[in-house]
């Protein structure tokens, strides 16, 4: 099956170079385990668990059947003022995976709505327990969280926010942590770049702590190019929220799940937030679905006033949709009988070693990885940021493996059911593209 070029005039396509790829598209038409299948009937290795989601691999049979089940059951439940049995089960199951104390579950479609959700709360909270100067929102520099306008305002990826005006107000942002000249081709957790952390003391100077409500962070920053935390910037960061009454929000829209070898990159760093949003992995990104989880005292600050009375006045009209409930039933149950949550941290030392032996590669300047997620910096090409990564992106395409990138830097998330061998041929097909390509 293959689309003549008046087909594909209609779709605008998300974050695409939509006239380049029209030219030349790239079409998917099956996936099944580690494998996508194009319009070619190539099989392609999948080195992103699609964008950064399918941990479990393609068509799980558990996943595949809960949806299909649920379609003929139930289509849709009104979310407000009425439930359907899932959406509890579901967050009951959720909860006994996050760390100790996050045990209320908010579901969204989304990391974008997750993300705007979580920044809500936070608000709000503090305007219920009678704090309602603290409105000030801190993200931080090359930050990720979605293209909503709370997640815009608290990212700090420029591309993404200079087009759209002045965005949120009141909005601030620490520095991020990436520092090659000290830490490149650190394996796993940079040992330089605790000390950035006090850069959010920097803002209470500036602003006062009653003034802020919450600071947002990736645990790993994925998006930007995968910055893995330095050794105690997290917990530190922890520190400096609690002396201060800020609420810390771990976006884990791509750490969780798994990726890091844990359920949560919480639970990796041994650091736990206030409040942490996920999505992508959550329903292995079969049908699309976000959450918000949030500890206890969260909660019960908002179950204050008369009960018959709305606490939170926030949802989506797909908030625990029947099918995204069904869909992450049995991602869980697929990730709970394979062992996914943990099988990263079995594989991150081969996957480490692969991915550091592309050290001295053509272009090369910095490898970074933790879990199953890994970034290669390449130099870029002279005026022409972006372009070499790309290359070797359509390189790889070419060879039959599907990676991603991200400015100059390559980014790579398989699937957590991903072979020995199959991470060989991921970092072999990446040695060949970076020999040959510009
Ligand atoms: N927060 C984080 C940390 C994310 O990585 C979002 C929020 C937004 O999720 P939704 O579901 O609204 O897309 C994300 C999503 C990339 C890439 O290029 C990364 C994401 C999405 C699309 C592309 O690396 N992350
Ligand atoms: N716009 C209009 C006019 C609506 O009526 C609604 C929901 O009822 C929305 C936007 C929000 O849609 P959703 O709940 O799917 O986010």
């Amino acid at each position: 099956m293959t689309l003549n070029p008046a087909a594909l005039d209609a779709y605008w396509m998300p974050f695409t170079a939509n006239r380049q790829f029209k030219k030349a598209p790239r079409l998917l038409t099956g996936a099944d385990g580690m494998y996508f299948r194009d319009d070619r009937d190539r099989q392609v290795l999948d080195g992103i668990a699609g964008l950064w989601c399918v941990n479990a691999g393609h068509n799980r049979p558990h996943i595949v059947q809960a949806i299909q089940a649920q379609a003929a059951e139930l289509d849709f439940a009104p979310p407000f003022q009425m439930a359907h049995p899932k959406a509890f089960e579901l967050a009951e199951q959720l909860v006994q995976l996050t760390p100790a104390g996050l045990n209320k579950v908010f579901f969204t479609n989304s990391g974008s709505e997750s993300v705007d959700t979580a920044l809500k709360m936070a608000i709000a909270y503090h305007r219920v327990r009678g704090e309602g100067s603290r409105t000030r929102l801190i993200g931080r520099e090359r930050g990720y969280h979605g293209v909503n306008f709370g997640g815009i305002s608290v990212g700090g990826m420029v591309a993404n926010r200079k087009m759209f005006g002045t965005m949120l107000g009141g909005v601030d942002h620490i520095r991020h942590t990436h520092d090659p000249a000290r830490n490149a081709y650190s394996v796993g957790q940079p040992a330089h770049g605790v000390e950035l952390a006090d850069d959010l003391e920097r803002l209470v100077a500036l602003h006062d702590a009653s003034t802020i409500a919450a600071v947002i962070v990736e645990p790993i920053a994925g998006s930007t190019g995968v910055l893995i935390p330095p050794q105690g910037y997290l917990q530190r960061l922890r520190d400096i929220c609690d002396k201060h009454g800020i609420l810390l929000i771990f976006d884990e829209v791509i750490t969780g799940f798994g990726r890091t070898g844990n359920p949560f990159g919480a639970q990796t760093f041994g650091v736990t937030p206030d409040l942490m949003t996920v999505a992508k992995g959550l329903t292995n990104g079969c049908v699309p679905m976000g959450a918000v989880f949030a500890q206890q005292k969260i909660y019960d600050t908002f179950m204050s006033g008369p009960e018959h009375l709305i606490e939170f006045f926030h949802g989506y009209t797909y908030s625990a949709h029947p099918l995204a409930c069904a869909a992450a039933l049995g991602t869980l149950k697929t990730y709970a009988e394979e062992g996914l949550l943990t099988r990263a941290s079995a594989l991150q030392g081969q996957f480490a070693e692969a991915l550091h032996s592309l050290k001295g590669e053509p272009h090369v300047i910095d490898i970074r990885n933790m879990g199953l997620v890994g970034g290669i910096e390449l130099s870029p090409l002279p005026g022409e940021p972006a372009k070499r990564a790309f290359n070797v992106f359509l390189d790889c395409w070419e060879q039959g493996v599907l990676i991603r990138t991200t400015g100059d830097t390559i980014a790579l998330s398989p699937p957590l059911i991903i072979e020995p061998a199959q991470i060989d041929r991921l970092v072999d097909t990446i040695r060949t593209a970076l020999r040959r390509v510009a």
